[in-house]
C-alpha cells in the first residue's frame, strides 16, 4: 500500500462544508433568474462574437421544496492553466453531486489540460479515485496544461471525443484564459447544436479572476497564507542576523493582488504595488529612488536589514517598461518564423534584431536593461500571448541599480550602511499546499455547484459561490455569465475576447490598508509572523480567510 504522511491521512478524512442551499441535495434544488446582463465593456463586439451566449441572466440556487428526478448524464471535466491548492476539491464536489444525482452518470477528467479534450486522453474517476486525492494539494489528480482552445479544428475534435464518451457537459477549471476558452467552447457547442454544456469553475492563485459575482478565485487563500508563512519566517531570520536585505518576488502574474495580501499578513519594511506604479507613472529610476530612500534612512537607524515585497508582474506595469513591452510583443509574434531570429547563433544576434525593430524610445529603453533581464524578455510567450512574468528576475533586476545607486550615495557621504542582498522568488511553493480548510470548503462547494449549474441545463455560466466572509451553511451559490465577463484586448499582434483581469483597486480598501501604514512598517519594525496554515485547531486560526476577502466584504456591508 502507498505510504501517506500523517497529514495526509488525516486530510483525506476532512469533510468540507457546503452551503446550505447545496447542502440539502443536488435533486433538491430551485434556481431564482436575476435580469440580462451584458459585458463589462466592448459590448458590441462581444455580443457579435457570442451570439448564443450572450446576455443571460446571473443565477441562484435555493433549497427547493420537491426533488427533482434527473436524467443519467456523462461529464468531463478539465484543469487548466497554473495549479491552485484545492483543484481536487473541485473535481470532488463535481463528482459527489453527479453520482447523487443519479448513480449512473460519469465523470470523465481530460488529462493534461485542454489538450485532453482534443487528443481524447482521459480517465474515468471511480469512488476509490476520487477517495485518494480528496483535500490534497496539486493538480496531479489528471494534469494540467495552457493549450488554448480556439480553432474550428479542435472544437470539432473536442466534439468527436465527447459524442465518443457520450459526454453532454463539460467543466473547466482555470483562470480568466481558461474561462475564456470555456466561453468560445460554450458558444461553439451551440452554434452548432451540440448539445453539450460548459462551465467554467474561478481558479487562479493571482486573485485577478473577480468581480461582483466572483469573490475571489480559489487557490488565493492557501497561496497567499504559504507567501505570508514563508516572508514572517525571513523576517524572523533577517530581525535576528540584522545583515540582509532580502528582496521577495512574490508570484501573481501582472495583478498585485498575492504581493498586497501577502504583505497585509506579514507588515514589511517595502512593498511595491504595480497598479500603483503604473497609475503614478513612476518610471524605473523613481523606483530605485523610493526603495534606496529607506535603505538609508534605515541606515542611519543603524538597521543594515530589511524585507522588501515585489509583484511579480511589476516590470509590465513601469511606464517606460510597459510601452517597451508591447511594442516587443508584437515583435516577437511577428518574429515567431523569421528564420533568422529562430536561428540566431548567439543571443547578442536575437538581441540586435529586436533592438532594431523596437521604436527608438522602446529601443532605448531595451537596451538599458542588463543581459539577463533582455534575455527573460524574449523567452516565449504563454499559449495565451502573455510574458511569462514569472520567468523575469525582476527583484535581481532592483538589486543591481539599488547596489549601483547606493555607491554611489556612499562616494557622496550620503549612505553609511552595508548593503547584503539576497534575492528570492516565492511562487511554486505555494500553489500546490494542501488547501486551508477555507479552499478545501471553498472549492468542494464550487465543483457541486458546477454540477447544479449543470442539471438546470445553463452553459457558458462560471460556477459562483459568494457571500464567503460568513459561515459555509450562508454561502450563496449560483452562476454568472462568462460573457459579463470578457472585453477585448490585444493578444499575439490581434484583438481578441477575453475575460478582463481584476487589478489591484488604488481606492479600495485593501490598497488603503497598506498606503495607511506603509510609512511605520519602512522604519519601525512591525513584522508579523503568521506562521503555517493550520488545518486543526480554533476556528479563530483555522478558518480565517484573507485579509484581501475580509477588507473588501467589510467595506460592502458598512455601503449596505
Ligand atoms: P493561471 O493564470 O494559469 O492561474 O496562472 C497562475 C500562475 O501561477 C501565475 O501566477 C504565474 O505567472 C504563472 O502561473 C506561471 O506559469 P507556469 O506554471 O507556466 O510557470
Amino acid at each position: 500500500m502507498e505510504k501517506l504522511s500523517p497529514l495526509q491521512i488525516e486530510r483525506l478524512k476532512y469533510q468540507p462544508k457546503l452551503p446550505s442551499s447545496l447542502a440539502g441535495g443536488i435533486n433538491n434544488l430551485e434556481m431564482a433568474e436575476g435580469s440580462a446582463t451584458q459585458s463589462v465593456r466592448d459590448q458590441e463586439q462581444i455580443k457579435e462574437l457570442f451570439k448564443n451566449t450572450y446576455g443571460k441572466p446571473v443565477v441562484t440556487f435555493e433549497k427547493g421544496s420537491s426533488s427533482r428526478n434527473l436524467p443519467s448524464k456523462n461529464v468531463g471535466v478539465i484543469l487548466s492553466g497554473g495549479q491552485a491548492p484545492g483543484g481536487h476539491n473541485v473535481i470532488a464536489g463535481l463528482y459527489d453531486a453527479l453520482k447523487q444525482a443519479n448513480p449512473e452518470n460519469k465523470l470523465y477528467g481530460f488529462l493534461g489540460g485542454p489538450s485532453g479534450i482534443i487528443d481524447g486522453k482521459y480517465v474515468e474517476f471511480d469512488d476509490k479515485f476520487i477517495n485518494a486525492y480528496r483535500n490534497t494539494g496539486g493538480f496531479d489528480i489528471i494534469g494540467s496544461g495552457r493549450t488554448k482552445l480556439e480553432t474550428e479544428e479542435q472544437f470539432q475534435k473536442s466534439l468527436e471525443v465527447c459524442k465518443k464518451l457520450n459526454i453532454t457537459a463539460v467543466v473547466i477549471i482555470g483562470g480568466d484564459d481558461s474561462n475564456t476558452n470555456a466561453a468560445l467552447l460554450a458558444e461553439w457547442f451551440v452554434k452548432n447544436n451540440t448539445g453539450i454544456q460548459v462551465i467554467g469553475c474561478p481558479k487562479t492563485i493571482d486573485g485577478d479572476l473577480k468581480n461582483d459575482q466572483i469573490e475571489i478565485s480559489f487557490g488565493f487563500d492557501t497561496a497567499t497564507k504559504t507567501y505570508a508563512e514563508l516572508i514572517g519566517n525571513i523576517q524572523r531570520d533577517a530581525n535576528s542576523a540584522k545583515k540582509y536585505w532580502h528582496f521577495i518576488k512574490i508570484m501573481g502574474r501582472s495583478a498585485s493582488h498575492v504581493a498586497l495580501e501577502a504583505a497585509l499578513q506579514t507588515q514589511p519594511n517595502i512593498t511595491l504595488i504595480s497598479e500603483e506604479i503604473e497609475q503614478k507613472k513612476m518610471s524605473l529610476e523613481s523606483i530605485i529612488n523610493y526603495m534606496c530612500d529607506i535603505i538609508v534612512k534605515r541606515a542611519d537607524m543603524g538597521k543594515n536589514f530589511g524585507i522588501a515585497v515585489i509583484p511579480e508582474g511589476l516590470i509590465e506595469f513601469i511606464p517606460e517598461m510597459k510601452s517597451m513591452i508591447s511594442n516587443l510583443n508584437d515583435i516577437m509574434a511577428s518574429l515567431e518564423n523569421d528564420p533568422d531570429f529562430v536561428n540566431a547563433t548567439t543571443i547578442r544576434d536575437k538581441f540586435d534584431i529586436v533592438e532594431n525593430r523596437l521604436d527608438p524610445a522602446n529601443a532605448k529603453v531595451y537596451n538599458s536593461l542588463p543581459a539577463l533581464i533582455k534575455g527573460q524578455l524574449l523567452a516565449d510567450r504563454d499559449p495565451h500571448g502573455n510574458v511569462q512574468v514569472s520567468k523575469i528576475e525582476t527583484e535581481k533586476l532592483l538589486i543591481e541599480m539599488i547596489s549601483t545607486r547606493l555607491e554611489s550615495l556612499k562616494s557622496q557621504g550620503d549612505y553609511i550602511g552595508k548593503f547584503n542582498p539576497q534575492s528570492h522568488f516565492f511562487g511554486y511553493e505555494g500553489r500546490c499546499a494542501f488547501p486551508s480548510n477555507f479552499d478545501a470548503d471553498y472549492c468542494y462547494s464550487l465543483g457541486f455547484n458546477a454540477f447544479a449549474l449543470i442539471s438546470f441545463g445553463l452553459t457558458g455560466y462560471l460556477s459562483s459561490v459568494r457571500n464567503l466572509t460568513e459561515t459555509a451553511d450562508k454561502w450563496v451559490a449560483g452562476g454568472v455569465p462568462l460573457t459579463m465577463m470578457m472585453n477585448m484586448e490585444k493578444r499575439h499582434g490581434e484583438m481578441k475576447p477575453v475575460i478582463q483581469k481584476a487589478l489591484v483597486k488604488l481606492d479600495g480598501p485593501v490598497f488603503k490598508q497598506l498606503e495607511e501604514n506603509r510609512e511605520d512598517w519602512a522604519l519601525n519594525d512591525r513584522y508579523l509572523f503568521p506562521g503555517a496554515i493550520q488545518y486543526f485547531g480554533p476556528s479563530c486560526v483555522c478558518d480565517v480567510t484573507t485579509c484581501t476577502l475580509q477588507l473588501e466584504k467589510s467595506r460592502e456591508l458598512a455601503s449596505v
